[in-house]
């Protein structure tokens, strides 16, 4: 893993300790070498927050981005290089709330990029903000009494939107994300990985969890694989947290249409 990371210049890294980010990158490393990808063919991509640091550490290709737009960034390098692997790394703030409306379009146009978007449920860097993946009635920085606003489910949005790939890992579960981000990079087409992580220094300070190790024991405790929906009572499903693949479907891929066109027009099929 150590040949992955630019360990003589950008270390140490500034997460804190206890938080989820650092096991993220490591399965999103771990996923890179499953897939056997050539370094210099990766694209890391991120925009701005502390799970959008990620780039900085890692010895790939890497742009770090403005807050909210690395899909809009992404897309644009994915255009100009199709046979790049474009991978996205944001944060709940940065995809859903100001990147909102850049996450959607990219589901519905299937542009084929893996965000892998790392939700501890809060804005870390900016210093323990709401978000929309907020629970309701938890505690924020902006919610000093209970977040009232329902959260978004990001992987109900993304399916919803079209995405072709939609999955949900847990930092406690690394090996399990490992493998999602694996498959998320081999899909031809849009795909989303939602992990969920902790932030203990704001949320898990304000939501009263004693430690990181409870904040994943929560996770532990919280989440159901897909698999293992059907053997379960509706009741022990209660506010449950599916992990796994949760979409996996074909559509046209929006580069090879882009390209088909060009070649159409410079043909004088069109
Ligand atoms: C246009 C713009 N608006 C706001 C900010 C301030 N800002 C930086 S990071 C951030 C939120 C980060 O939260 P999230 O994306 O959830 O990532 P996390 O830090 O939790 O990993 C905000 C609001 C900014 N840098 N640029
Ligand atoms: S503030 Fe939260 S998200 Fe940011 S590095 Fe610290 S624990 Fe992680």
């Amino acid at each position: 893993m150590h040949e992955y990371l630019r360990q003589k210049k950008k270390f140490p890294h500034i997460w804190c300790s206890g938080c989820g980010i650092g096991t993220t990158m490591g399965a999103v490393i771990r996923a890179i070498a499953d897939c056997e990808l050539d370094r210099d063919r990766v694209v890391m991509v991120s925009g701005i927050g502390c799970s959008s640091r990620m780039p900085i550490y890692v010895d790939f290709n890497t742009l770090h981005t403005t807050h909210g737009r690395p899909i809009a960034f992404a897309t644009g390098i994915k255009l100009a290089r199709p046979e790049l692997e474009v991978i996205v790394i944001t944060g709940d703030g940065d995809a859903a709330a100001i990147g909102g409306n850049h996450l959607i379009h990219a589901c519905r146009r299937n542009i084929n990029l893996t965000v892998v978007c790392i939700n501890n449920s809060i804005y870390g860097m900016t210093g323990g903000q709401a978000s929309p993946t907020t629970p309701q009635g938890r505690v924020a920085s902006t919610a000093r009494y209970g977040d009232f606003e329902r959260a978004f489910d990001l992987c109900d949005l993304t399916a919803g939107a079209g995405a072709a790939f939609v999955a949900r890992g847990a930092v406690y579960y690394a090996r399990q994300l490992e493998k999602l981000v694996a498959q998320a990079i081999r899909k031809k087409g849009f795909a989303f990985v939602e992990v969920v992580s902790q932030c203990p220094t704001y949320y898990g300070r304000f939501n009263k969890f004693k430690s990181p190790v409870e904040m994943l024991y929560w996770q532990r405790d919280n989440t159901v694989n897909v698999k293992a929906v059907a053997k379960m009572k509706p009741e022990e499903l209660e506010g449950k947290l599916l992990t796994g693949v949760l979409a996996d479907r074909e559509y046209p891929e929006f580069t090879e249409l882009y390209d088909k066109l060009i070649a159409d027009l410079a043909a004088g099929r069109k």
